[in-house]
C-alpha cells in the first residue's frame, strides 16, 4: 500500500573533541600547546527526488544519524569532519517537527533539500586557548552534540490537474503514459475506484501533478456511480482535462460525452464547471478519429486537443498547455502563489 506519512528520528553527528597536547622536541624544552580542534559532525539533510515516490522506505528506518567528527590531534592536527547523511524523499514531502508540530520545510521541487539536524561543532584544542598570560593551557573543549529531533514527514501531492471524463475515456492510460504511476487500466467501466496521483515531467525540469479520477456518469452529481464521491478531489485541481473517447467504439458519442460530464460538473458545483478546462479527444489514432475530434470541436465551439496515449501523439503539447494554464490560474487566484 502507498504510505504517505511517517515519523523518523534524525541526529546530527557529534563534533570531535579538541585535543590537549604540547610540542615535545629534543631541543625545545618548553614547547607550546599544539592540540588541534575536533572536526564538525556531519548533518542530516533531506533531499527531494523524483526517483522515489513514497515515504515507505524512509519510514522503515527509525533513526538517521550522520557521522561524528574526529577528535583533534597533536601538532595542531584538526579532526576530519563527519560525513553528511543525505536522505532521499519524494518530491512533495512536507517536513514537520513532530514534537512542536510546526512545518520546517515543504520540498516542492526536485533537488530541493533541507538540513534537518545540523552536526555539532568540533571542540577547540588547547592550542586555541593559548594567550600571553596562559601559555600552557591544559584546557580543551569537548565536541558539541549534533542537533536531534523527531520529524513527521507527510507526502502531500496536491493535484494541479484533474482528469475527468466518462468511464473508459482513457484517463488512467493517460496518467500511466505521462508519469511513473501505474494505475489499473482495463476495457471495462469503473476500473479506477480511487483517485491516483502521478507526477508528469514537463520540459526539462518542471513538473505537473496529475490526478486520475474515477469515471463520471450521468447523475453523478446526485450520487450515481462512483464519480460523485471523488468530485470533491477535483475541487482542489486548478485545471481539468476533460477526456473524451473519439475512437470508433466510444461508450457514448463524443458530443454526448462532453454534454453529460459538463452537466454533472455544473450540477455538483457551478464554480467547478467554470474551472479552466481543456477538452481532449483520446484514442485519436486514425483519420476517422481525427475527423470525429474536429466534429467535436465544431460542436463544442472551443478547441479540442487530439491525443493518443498509446502512440504518444499530442501529449507533450497538451502537458505544456496544461502547465501554462495551471500557472496562469495560480497567479490570478486570490491567495495563490
Ligand atoms: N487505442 C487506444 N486505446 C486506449 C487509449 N487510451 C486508453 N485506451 C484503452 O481504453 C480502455 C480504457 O482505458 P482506461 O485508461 O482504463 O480508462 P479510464 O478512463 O481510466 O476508465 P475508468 O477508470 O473505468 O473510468 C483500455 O482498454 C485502454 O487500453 C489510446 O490512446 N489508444
Ligand atoms: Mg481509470
Amino acid at each position: 500500500m502507498f504510505r504517505d506519512e511517517c515519523e523518523v528520528e534524525v541526529q546530527g553527528g557529534k563534533g570531535g573533541d579538541g585535543a590537549v597536547s604540547f610540542l615535545r622536541e629534543k631541543f625545545v624544552p618548553f614547547g607550546g600547546p599544539d592540540g588541534g580542534s575536533g572536526g564538525d559532525g556531519g548533518s542530516v539533510v533531506l533531499e527531494a527526488t523524483e526517483s522515489v515516490n513514497s515515504l515507505l522506505r524512509v519510514g522503515r528506518r527509525p533513526l538517521f544519524k550522520a557521522e561524528d567528527g574526529r577528535p583533534g590531534g597533536p601538532r595542531n592536527r584538526s579532526g576530519s569532519k563527519g560525513a553528511e547523511l543525505r536522505v532521499q524523499v519524494p518530491v512533495g514531502t512536507q517536513i514537520y517537527d513532530a514534537a512542536r508540530g510546526h512545518m520546517l520545510r515543504d520540498l516542492v521541487h526536485p533537488g530541493a533539500s533541507c538540513v534537518v539536524a545540523a552536526g555539532g561543532r568540533g571542540g577547540r584544542g588547547n592550542a586555541s586557548f593559548a594567550s600571553a598570560v596562559q601559555q600552557a593551557p591544559r584546557r580543551s573543549e569537548p565536541g558539541h552534540p549534533g542537533e536531534a529531533r523527531r520529524l513527521r514527514l507527510e507526502l502531500k501531492l496536491i493535484a494541479e490537474v484533474g482528469l475527468i471524463g466518462l468511464p473508459n475515456a482513457g484517463k488512467s492510460t493517460f496518467l500511466a503514459a505521462v508519469s511513473q504511476a501505474t494505475p489499473k487500466i482495463a476495457d471495462y467501466p469503473f476500473t479506477t475506484l480511487a483517485p491516483e496521483v502521478g507526477i508528469a515531467a514537463v520540459g526539462e525540469d518542471e513538473i505537473l501533478v496529475v490526478a486520475d479520477l474515477p469515471g463520471l456518469i450521468e447523475g453523478a452529481a446526485r450520487g450515481a456511480g462512483l464519480g460523485h464521491r471523488f468530485l470533491k478531489h477535483v475541487e482542489r485541481c486548478s485545471v481539468l482535462l476533460h477526456l473524451i473517447d473519439v475512437s470508433d467504439e466510444p461508450t457514448l458519442a463524443p458530443a454526448e460525452a462532453l454534454r453529460i460530464v459538463s452537466q454533472e460538473l455544473e450540477g455538483y458545483s457551478p464554480e467547478l464547471a467554470r474551472r479552466p478546462r481543456i477538452i481532449v479527444a483520446t484514442k485519436c489514432e486514425d483519420p476517422a478519429a481525427e475527423q470525429r475530434a474536429l466534429e467535436l470541436e465544431r460542436n463544442a465551439g472551443r478547441p479540442v486537443r487530439p491525443i493518443s496515449a498509446v502512440v504518444g501523439t499530442g501529449i507533450p503539447a497538451l502537458l505544456a498547455e496544461a502547465y501554462a494554464l495551471v500557472h496562469a490560474t495560480r497567479v490570478g487566484m486570490p491567495g495563490g502563489g
